[in-house]
């Protein structure tokens, strides 16, 4: 992890969704993006979420990834308490494959938004790649790196592990 002051926080609604969510570390560690991961649960830790949604503006976090699995409140409950981006990620479920995960954090009211991205590791490594993107709005190195990274990834994409 990047040693600077952390401009995304990554929340997390159990220690079990890391699983997924390293996908969104790792690729924030690649873009050299400083972040703080945290499991805690709009259900089973509302006072927790709370102080992080209500403090991460003024600790400098630019971007929110917040990211649960079954009844996934968590990135609504936070975005209604920051004015920050806040990125969801619902994480794969048994019971039903995180489509329960997926309706759930898709479904916000009009006035309260989450950006939804892909159930699972796709979706944590989006939610990174889409916070480098805002992010580097206001910020040319990190626009620099994120080109960098697109136009490896045009450059290698054909390419079979043979
Ligand atoms: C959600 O319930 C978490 O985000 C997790 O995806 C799911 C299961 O949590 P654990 O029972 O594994 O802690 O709140």
């Amino acid at each position: 992890m990047n040693s600077s002051l952390p401009t995304v926080g990554i929340i997390m609604g159990s220690k079990s969704d890391w699983e997924t969510m390293k996908h969104a570390a790792d690729m924030l560690d690649e873009l050299s993006i400083p972040f703080e991961a945290h499991a805690l649960s709009a259900h089973r830790n509302p006072v927790q979420v709370h102080e992080f949604a209500s403090t991460a503006k003024d600790r400098g976090i630019k971007v929110i990834i917040a990211a649960a699995g079954m009844a996934a409140a968590l990135p609504g409950v936070v975005a209604a308490i920051t004015p920050l981006p806040v990125l969801g990620v619902p994480v794969e479920t048994r019971v039903m494959g995180g489509i329960d995960s997926l309706l759930s954090m898709v479904q916000m009211p009009g006035g309260i938004p989450v950006g939804t991205l892909a159930i699972g590791k796709a979706g944590a490594k989006n939610a990174a790649l889409m916070s480098a993107a805002i992010i580097a709005l206001s910020d040319d190195e990190l626009a620099a790196r994120l080109e960098t990274f697109r136009q490896t990834q045009n450059d290698t994409v054909a390419e079979l592990p043979v």
